[in-house]
C-alpha cells in the first residue's frame, strides 16, 4: 500500500503543472516587481494577441507571435483593438497619457491574460523581451514540444537608466555574414539593448561599399586577419542590417575609423597615404601604424565622401569616427584633423562618436566619447565632459568582450585583464570615471573585437553570458544592483540558450540548472 502511495504520489507530482517562473527571474532586473501568484496564467492554445490600432504596436504584435509559435504550435493571430481587455490572451496597449518614459513598459499578468501597457512601441517591445523570459525555457524550442505554458502572476513596472545601451561588432578584423550579425541582434533585443555598433573599417580590411571610392571594398575588402577571403557589406546588405535591427528597436552606429586604423583604405587608394605609395595589405594584429594623410585635402573629400555616403544609408542619428590608437598623428595635427572630421559630420545632421581619444579636440555640440580606459581616472576625458561632452562607457576591463573570461579561454585576449562574469556585472556606469558626473553619462556599450573571433559560436561563447551582465548595468535601477541575484537570474538562460541552439561559455561561477 505505501509503495502504491509512493507511485500515485510521483504521478500526481509528474502531471503537476511545473511552478511558474518568478517574476522576479528577468535580465536586466526591472525597475518594480510585484508578484501575485493568485494571479498565474496560463497561455491557451487559442489565445489571441490583440494591440492598440497602430502600425507600430501592431508590428510589436507580429513579433510576439512570431516568437511564441514555432515552440506553442499555437495559432495566436495578431488583431487590432480598440479594447485594452487581453480577454484570455495577450493585450498590447499604447497609451500615451502612462508616465513610462520613451521606453518604459507596464507588465500585468491576472487570470484573465497579460496586458503590456507603455506609451510608445518601442516600450511595448521592452515588455514583450520581459513577457518572453518569464515563460518556460522550452519556449525557445524551434519546433513545437508539448508544455505547460504558464506565467507568473503580477504587475512589473519598468524603464531604462540609461538611454544608450549597446554593443559594437568589430566586422573590419575578421568579416561576418549578414545572417550572423542578425543572431547577434536578437541577443541585443533579448536584453533591451538598442544599439548595434558596426566598426567597419580597419587596416585589414573595408567592409562597406561607398560608391565614390569603388576600389575601398573592390581592393581593401579582400583580404583579413589571418589571411581569410575577407569580404564586404553591399549597400542592401546594410540596408538589410539597418531594417532588421529597426523592427528590433535598436539603432546601428556605422563607425569609420579615422585618421588611424586605416591600412585597407591606403591600400585601395594611395594617394591618402602620406607618402603617397601603397602600403602591402595587412592581415597581422598589430595597432597604429597606419594614417591617412592629414596634410593633403584630398583625404577630406574622402572624408566627405565616405560618411556622406554612410550617413545617407543610416537612419539613426549617430556616426562613429574613431579617431583611436592614431600613434603617427599627434598634437595639433591631431587636433586639427579631428575638429574638421566632426565638423562634417556635423554638416551631414548626425551626431558624432568617437573614442575617448577625441577628448583633446575642440568641443561639437552634442559629440559623444566612448571611453575604453581601464582605470576610472582619465582627466583629459573628465576635462572634455566638462566642455560639453557626453560619455558611452566601455572600459576595457570590464566591458571588453574580447577579453578572456579565464587563462584557459580558447580565444580572446588579456591586454586588459581577465573579464569572468562578475568583473563584467561589478561596476556603476555612473560613478565609474572620476569627475564626471552621472548625467553626462549616455550609457553603457561592451565592443567585440574580432582579431581571434572567426564564427558566430565564436561570437556567442564571448558575448554570453557577460552581455546580459553588461546590459543589465545600462538598464537597471542601481537598487537592484547585486552579484548573488544577478547569478541566479543568469543561470536561468543557460536552458533557453541551449534549447535556442546558442553557444555560450559555462562560466563556473554560475549556478546553471
Ligand atoms: C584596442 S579599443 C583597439 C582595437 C583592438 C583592441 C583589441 C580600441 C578603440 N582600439 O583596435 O582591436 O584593442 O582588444
Amino acid at each position: 500500500a505505501t509503495l502504491a502511495r509512493a507511485a500515485e504520489r510521483t504521478a500526481a507530482e509528474l502531471l503537476a503543472p511545473p511552478a511558474p517562473h518568478r517574476l522576479t527571474d528577468v535580465v536586466p532586473a526591472p525597475q518594480q516587481v510585484q508578484p501575485d501568484p493568485t494571479e498565474d496564467w496560463v497561455l491557451p492554445a487559442e489565445a489571441v494577441i490583440v494591440a492598440t490600432a497602430d502600425p507600430a504596436a501592431l508590428a510589436v504584435a507580429a513579433h510576439l507571435a512570431e516568437l511564441l509559435r514555432p515552440a506553442t504550435g499555437y495559432p495566436l493571430p495578431v488583431a487590432d483593438t480598440t479594447t485594452p481587455d487581453p480577454a484570455d490572451g495577450i493585450a498590447l496597449v499604447l497609451d500615451e497619457t502612462d508616465d513610462l518614459g520613451a521606453e518604459g513598459y507596464r507588465l500585468d499578468i491576472t487570470t484573465n491574460g497579460v496586458r503590456v501597457t507603455a506609451g510608445t512601441a518601442t516600450g511595448l517591445f521592452y515588455g514583450v523581451q520581459t513577457l518572453r523570459q518569464l515563460l518556460p525555457p522550452a519556449i525557445e524550442s524551434p519546433v513545437p514540444v508539448s508544455e505547460h505554458w504558464a506565467l507568473p502572476g503580477g504587475s512589473i513596472t519598468d524603464a531604462p537608466r540609461f538611454p544608450y545601451r549597446g554593443a559594437m561588432l568589430d566586422v573590419a578584423r575578421h568579416f561576418f555574414a549578414v545572417e550572423d550579425v542578425l543572431r547577434v541582434i536578437e541577443h541585443l533585443a533579448r536584453y533591451k539593448l538598442n544599439h548595434l555598433h558596426l566598426h567597419l573599417t580597419d587596416d585589414q580590411g573595408w567592409r562597406i561599399a561607398v560608391d565614390s571610392w569603388p576600389k575601398l571594398t573592390g581592393v581593401g575588402a579582400t583580404t583579413e586577419v589571418g589571411g581569410g577571403p575577407g569580404g564586404h557589406y553591399t549597400k542592401a546588405d546594410y540596408r538589410r542590417i539597418v531594417s532588421y535591427a529597426a523592427a528590433r528597436h535598436i539603432t546601428v552606429v556605422p563607425e569609420i575609423d579615422l585618421p588611424g586604423h586605416t591600412n585597407s583604405a591606403l591600400v585601395a587608394y594611395p594617394e591618402l597615404a602620406p607618402d603617397k605609395i601603397a602600403p602591402p595589405p595587412y592581415t597581422g594584429t598589430e595597432v597604429g601604424f597606419s594614417y591617412v594623410d592629414p596634410a593633403d585635402e584630398r583625404t577630406y573629400d574622402f572624408i566627405a565622401d565616405v560618411l556622406g555616403e554612410v550617413a545617407a544609408l543610416t537612419p539613426g542619428p549617430w556616426l562613429h569616427i574613431g579617431g583611436d590608437e592614431a600613434f603617427k598623428v599627434k598634437g595639433e595635427v591631431y587636433t586639427g584633423f579631428v575638429e574638421r572630421a566632426q565638423r562634417i559630420v556635423a554638416g551631414l545632421g548626425k551626431t558624432v562618436v568617437g573614442w575617448h581619444q577625441l577628448a583633446p579636440a575642440g568641443h561639437l555640440d552634442g559629440r559623444v566619447l566612448q571611453w575604453w580606459g581601464t582605470n576610472g581616472e582619465d582627466p583629459t576625458t573628465a576635462d572634455a565632459v566638462r566642455r560639453g561632452a557626453r560619455l558611452i562607457l566601455s572600459p576595457g576591463n570590464h566591458a571588453y568582450l574580447d577579453m578572456k573570461y579565464a587563462p584557459d579561454t580558447p580565444i580572446g585576449h588579456d591586454w586588459a585583464g581577465l573579464i569572468d562574469v562578475r568583473k563584467a556585472y561589478d561596476w556603476d556606469p555612473g560613478t565609474h570615471l572620476a569627475d564626471v558626473p552621472a548625467e553626462a553619462v549616455l550609457g553603457v556599450e561592451a565592443p567585440l573585437w574580432t582579431e581571434s573571433v572567426t564564427s558566430l559560436a565564436d561570437i556567442e561563447l564571448l558575448l554570453l553570458p557577460r552581455l546580459p551582465a553588461i546590459a543589465e548595468l545600462g538598464w537597471s535601477p542601481r537598487a537592484t544592483h547585486d552579484w548573488a541575484g544577478f547569478r541566479d537570474r543568469l543561470a536561468a538562460h543557460g536552458p533557453r540558450w541551449a534549447r535556442a541552439g546558442t553557444t555560450f561559455h559555462r562560466a563556473p561561477e554560475i549556478p546553471w540548472p
